[in-house]
């Protein structure tokens, strides 16, 4: 998978060199490239930003680093197929970071995890002029995403956790694909707790049934956790006739 990342803070994205989306990208699974947005700007102070039009606080991000940057990476990766005039190739998912936007799931992590090229547009400031998302959704492939209810500063975080979320999902980048089945939120509940040695610690014992070796009992175990976890604190998760129980 190719992913390129547009902003005006590249350094944000070293600590993709390390763990395993890093180890991904040595290995040459994951294609992922950083362009600086300032670099697509033409004045002597390389200025991504203006005023907003109609007044308010703050400062908008000006379309026209946009529109040059995204021409050049669209170009270079599906030969320009992203407009309206897109053949076989359907070109790049574009990407963008929004608290307006829908919400992140591991859903859409799955989906997203399938593409071949994926663009992730972080802006700053109060966003990026609504006319860039308008211009590029002629390609019927841009993508308002938001990571959660709660206002970040910038884009450049919710890509490293959508980037790590989706990245994990990419055939060959996780080791073992059965640790992939078994986590949260793939099967709609939270996980099990888990356990490791010493089977007793600071007077907290494991629980019996683990070291029981009856994995009939320990797959029943786990579920029964997992319901009850998720009753508790994520109920929302629960088809409405279980919620009740
Ligand atoms: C600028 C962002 C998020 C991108 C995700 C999430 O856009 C804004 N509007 C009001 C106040 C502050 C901003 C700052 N901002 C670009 C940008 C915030 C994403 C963002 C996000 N994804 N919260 N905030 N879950």
């Amino acid at each position: 998978m190719r992913i390129d990342i547009l902003t005006i803070f590249p350094e944000f994205f070293s600590v993709l060199d390390v763990s395993l989306v890093g180890k991904a990208r040595q290995s040459g699974l994951i294609d992922l490239r950083v362009h600086n947005l300032r670099d697509h700007t033409h004045d002597r102070h390389n200025t991504v930003d203006d005023t907003p039009y109609g007044g308010g606080a703050g400062m908008v991000m000006k379309p026209e680093p946009w529109g040059e940057a995204l021409d050049e990476i669209i170009g270079e990766v599906s030969g320009g197929a992203a407009g309206a005039d897109a053949g076989a190739d359907a070109g790049p998912v574009l990407i963008f970071p929004s608290p307006a936007g829908e919400l992140f799931t591991q859903k859409m992590a799955r989906s997203l995890a399938e593409e071949p090229n994926l663009v992730f547009g972080c802006g700053r400031y109060e966003g990026i002029d609504q006319r860039v998302f308008d211009h590029y959704a002629a390609s019927g492939r841009v993508r308002l995403i938001s990571l959660g209810d709660y206002v970040l500063n910038g884009g450049e975080v919710a890509v490293m956790a959508m980037i790590e979320a989706i990245g994990r999902l990419i055939p060959g980048v996780v080791g073992n694909p059965e640790s992939l089945v078994e986590e949260s939120h793939e099967d709609g509940l939270l996980e099990y707790p888990s356990y490791t040695k010493p089977s007793s610690w600071c007077g907290h014992d494991v629980p019996p049934v683990l070291l029981s070796g009856n994995h009939g009992a320990i797959a029943a175990w786990r579920r029964e956790q997992q319901l009850a976890r998720t009753r508790q604190v994520r109920p929302d998760l629960l088809p409405p006739a279980n919620s009740e129980e």
